[in-house]
């Protein structure tokens, strides 16, 4: 088999960036634009390993190593911070992304497909109608790609193009709310993980005004118990420290409640969250009543935090 190329997602992706990239193989090869592989860097998660599955796709259909002078597609991302296994920007050819702020300047050769939506997998999933070539396994991934993203449609970030492309993949499978329920409860297994995992599953990394910002996050079923666990601080101060980290915040979602838990422990890092929100931390805890996501809010209060220095 010839190699065209590769599709490369962030480290550890999650339930989009996996089941996108494996969609965007198979639509190339359908339209006969080439052989690319999907490539996982990193780990799946326990939500990404139940969607393979019902979708009955073989998860060694991912590719862990890559040739790096062969052209690239990136899924899900398009910042530098977060692709430290992509050695060369400029062989990246095509980018398909739905998040702010990426590095546009870098990817000089790369056609950038950037939207305002839930999931890229809602763009995917159009492009595969569109080619005529949605089965009912590409339908249950980018389906179940675009619920996981969106929070089952409750994420600030969802918008009507989410919702109706969803509704194509509800014509191949039925996900009910026994699938969905199963595919969100998937999410509660880390909590079994000690503490630097927990942190670490989500954890993204950002180039804010020339500071090193980290954002984990977590979206459970179930909060209580990781709020309550007193380790979890102790384990971001260290993580700070050593990933030589400015700013970290760690947001802990109760997809249940449709709350936010936002949780730093260094005077710095609140000092900002505080200016972000306009309101006050209690200890090292800010509780919303509201679901709030790295894309659609933190990184955007950041930035204009650090860049603009708002009060
Ligand atoms: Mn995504």
């Amino acid at each position: 088999m010839v190699i065209n190329g590769y599709i490369l997602s962030y480290i550890n992706p999650d339930t989009d960036g996996v089941c996108c990239a494996l969609a965007i193989a198979e639509l190339y090869k359908k339209k006969g634009m080439g052989e690319y592989l999907p490539v996982l860097s990193g780990k799946l998660s326990a939500e990404t390993k139940y969607v393979l599955d019902k979708a009955d796709i073989d998860q060694q259909l991912l590719v862990t190593t890559y040739e790096q002078n062969k052209p690239i597609i990136l899924v899900d991302t398009h910042q530098l911070a977060q692709l430290p296994h992509l050695k060369k920007s400029n062989m990246v050819v095509e980018i398909w992304d739905h998040h702010p702020d990426g590095d546009v300047e870098i990817f000089v050769n790369a056609i950038i497909h950037n939207y305002k939506i839930g999931a890229i997998a809602s763009k995917i999933l159009e492009k595969m109608l569109e080619s005529d070539c949605l089965s009912r396994s590409f339908a249950i991934l980018l389906g179940s790609a675009i619920v996981s993203n969106t929070i089952n449609f409750t994420a600030p970030s969802t918008t009507k193009y989410d919702i109706d492309m969803f509704s194509q993949a509800l014509k191949y499978f039925d996900f009910n709310k026994q699938y969905i329920d199963g595919m969100f409860q998937c999410r509660d297994s880390i909590l079994n993980e000690d503490c630097r995992k927990i942190l670490t599953c989500d954890m993204k990394c950002f180039q804010i005004n020339e500071k090193k910002c980290l954002i984990a996050q977590i979206e459970l079923t179930s909060t209580e118990k990781i709020l309550k666990n007193k380790n979890i601080f102790s384990e971001i101060r260290k993580l700070r420290i050593n990933e030589n980290a400015y700013y970290f915040v760690f947001n802990v979602i109760n997809i249940q409640q449709k709350k936010s838990f936002l949780i730093c422990e260094d005077e710095i890092s609140k000092n900002i969250t505080e200016k972000m929100f306009g309101r006050f931390f209690e200890g090292c805890i800010m509780e919303f009543e509201k679901i709030l996501l790295r894309k659609t809010e933190l990184v955007p209060l950041l930035s204009e935090v650090l860049i603009n220095g708002k009060n």
